[in-house]
């Protein structure tokens, strides 16, 4: 993943960010030469301080009335944080559909990664599914095959565990040696969430394992239709057939309207917008 584009591709990215922030920061950012350095955007970020807001006046928020509730039907962060955002490197793949962003980790607090900020891995971009439309069918060695709704699903049980969920290349920029300048490039390929669905393990008893059924080959139902081969050791310990995060439904880019969730275990084998459980020997 090292690359002598580099430089360029900084350069582009500070760019960008400056054209994020407020204008009046803009100009300060551009009339200080640029060196090119996260501080120095960080600086312009900040810079904009109105004094009269401060101490002992009365600051202009506190003058006038904002607006009411349901102005903003699906809640977003401060127009403030619009630097705390999900950001890839141009020339990390060839293309967005098979890529990956990272989380800003510099910028998160606490325990829990937002879901508009959990790093986002495809191999061939986000589908549009429709829940109503979109099935889960268990087969192989069973003696049961099922096919199960999203109803279906919720049905069951339920069970939430908050842990993370990292890709096995997180780090990978930084493999030959440090070339990047923040967390979020050298290890932000990992988030950690409440994730919310039903045990594994309550499924296959409904389909019924046969003796000989070892292994279960998870299908994804993306353009990819990404596969791995799960032990069935893991799959009867901790497994979790997934459909919320963080308290809401997954996001399109985790796998809605269902995943699979290995606790602990690379990311790649958590496959995202499940469709497919094959039992084999
Ligand atoms: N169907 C499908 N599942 C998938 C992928 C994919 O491309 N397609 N990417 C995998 C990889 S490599 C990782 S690291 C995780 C990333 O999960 P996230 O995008 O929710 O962070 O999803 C995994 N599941
Ligand atoms: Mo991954």
């Amino acid at each position: 993943m090292a690359n002598s584009k580099k430089t360029n591709s900084t350069k582009a990215y500070l760019a960008e960010l400056a054209n994020q922030v407020p204008s009046s920061a803009r100009r300060d950012f551009l009339k200080k030469g640029v060196k090119f350095s996260a501080g120095l955007a960080a600086a312009a970020v900040t810079g904009e301080v109105i004094s009269d807001n401060l101490p002992p006046n009365v600051p202009n928020w506190s003058k006038s009335l904002g607006p009411g509730v349901v102005s903003i039907p699906y809640g977003v962060p401060s127009s403030f944080e619009k630097n705390v955002i999900r950001r890839t490197v141009p020339w990390l793949t060839a293309d967005k559909i098979s890529s990956i962003s990272m989380s800003p980790l510099q910028e998160l607090k606490g325990i829990i990664t937002p879901n508009g900020l959990v790093f986002e891995r495809y191999h061939a971009g986000i589908p549009t599914i429709n829940p109503a439309e979109h099935r889960l069918m268990i087969h192989g060695l069973v003696d049961n095959p099922l096919i199960f709704s999203m109803d279906d699903l919720m049905r069951f049980p339920s069970e939430s565990v908050i842990n993370f969920l990292e890709c096995p290349a997180n780090g990978g920029m930084e493999w030959r040696g440090p070339q990047m300048e923040a967390l979020q490039f050298t290890h932000g390929m990992i988030s950690c969430c409440e994730w919310t669905g039903v045990r594994l393990s309550t499924l296959l008893d409904e389909v019924g394992i046969q003796p000989d059924g070892k292994w279960i080959l998870a299908e994804g139902a993306d353009g990819a239709g990404m596969s791995r081969s799960i032990p069935m050791e893991k799959a009867l310990d901790d497994a979790l057939i997934v459909y919320a995060q963080n308290g809401e439904k997954l996001r399109p880019e985790q796998g809605y309207p269902v995943r699979l969730f290995n606790p602990g275990w690379e990311g790649n084998t958590s496959v995202k917008w499940l469709r497919r459980l094959e039992i084999g020997d």
